[in-house]
């Protein structure tokens, strides 16, 4: 078969009405922007530029150089192209909009320019997402108010990973499909369309040593898989965790698995570790779009209505059956207390 790049993939979507011209552009200038972050990551030592940028984000969290550098990588490329109406990150307290003189388009863009940054100074995989909405009509000047809308509303979803390869998975709301960058010619090629999820599984993600501060069905769940073959479940899983979601993430939408940053004692102040906007709510379009679920235990996670740009929650996703399964212990908890 004829390799199919992301342009002609984009096309296509446009002839079969799943997106417009403006939305086409966007994602292959966001493509562009996460090539340029590929060949700064790929740089490592050499390039100067891993180690901390002595500066936090909003979060309080310390920046890396790399986070601060590929956040202007995507903010620049983004600026010019007249598809967009604002911009969102974690790195910036406030929307981002479009700088005077430039035209602007309907789009409002969302990103994580750099997930598992705490990673890159020890060459572990590390990603970007993002999460593309529609900016309300008549909106010129786009406030954070406009972009507190539901996962439900994404028009486009998508994270790349910059590992071993470095490849894109992006959806529209009509399947998931995965793309691999081509370094010598310099093109995402399509290597996967539509990826499916297995229903079952044996591999389960979380960082154990929150183990103690997570909530009773949290315990009561994980203690199950634990147990293995003797216990309730009759069989033994399997663990990884690679604290990069995109890695992570990414493991599940190839070989199956499930994701948990459940709420503990430490976090429940902050209503999780995850965003919503940004994290959650396109990895949770992603997952549903491969035939997963995505829950924060209680709801459906694309189900929220946002509160806040930086908004955090817990994020239970994958293999479906697993999500439903922790889900239901959190929701016979609460029952049971109320
Ligand atoms: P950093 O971007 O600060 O490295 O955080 C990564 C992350 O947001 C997500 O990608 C991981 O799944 C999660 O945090 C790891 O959290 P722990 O370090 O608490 O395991």
């Amino acid at each position: 078969m004829k390799p199919v790049s992301l342009i002609q993939f984009l096309i296509e979507e446009r002839r079969a009405g799943h997106i417009n011209a403006e939305l086409s552009l966007l994602i292959e200038v966001v493509a562009r922007a996460c090539k340029r972050i590929a060949v700064a990551t790929g740089k490592g030592a050499l390039g100067g530029v891993l180690g901390a940028a002595g500066t936090d984000n909003i979060q309080g969290e310390a920046q890396k150089k790399l986070d601060v550098i590929s956040n202007e990588i995507l903010l620049e490329a983004n600026a010019w192209g007249g598809h967009l109406a604002a911009c969102a990150s974690e790195e910036m307290e406030d929307p981002q909009p479009i700088p005077d003189g430039y035209p602007k388009g309907q789009h409002l863009l969302l990103f994580d320019p750099l997930d598992g940054s705490s990673n890159i100074d020890v060459n572990i995989s590390v990603g970007t997402i993002f999460s593309v909405l529609r900016c309300p009509d008549g909106v010129t000047e786009p406030k954070v108010e406009h972009f507190l809308q539901p996962g439900t509303t994404q028009l486009a979803a998508g994270y790349v990973v910059y590992g071993p390869s470095t490849l894109l998975v992006l959806t529209f709301g009509h399947g998931a499909h995965e793309f691999t960058l081509d370094r010598e010619i310099g093109s995402f090629i399509l290597s996967r369309r539509d990826i499916r999820i297995p229903e079952e599984t044996g591999e389960f993600a979380i960082n154990m040593s929150n183990q103690r501060h997570w909530e009773a069905p949290m315990q009561r769940y994980i203690g199950e898989l634990l147990a293995g073959q003797e216990g309730p479940r009759g069989r033994d899983f399997n663990m990884r965790w690679v604290a990069s979601m995109v890695a992570d993430v990414h493991r599940i939408v190839t070989r199956g698995g499930v994701f948990f940053y459940p709420l503990d004692a430490k976090i429940k102040s902050k209503g999780g570790k995850l965003r919503l906007m940004y994290e959650a709510n396109p990895m949770a379009f992603i997952i549903e779009q491969a035939g997963g679920a995505a829950s924060t235990g209680r709801e459906r996670i694309m189900e929220l209505q946002p509160t806040g740009l930086h908004q955090r929650v817990p994020v239970f996703l994958g293999s479906k059956q697993e999500v439903e399964l922790a889900t239901h212990y959190h929701h016979a908890a609460d029952g049971a207390q109320g």
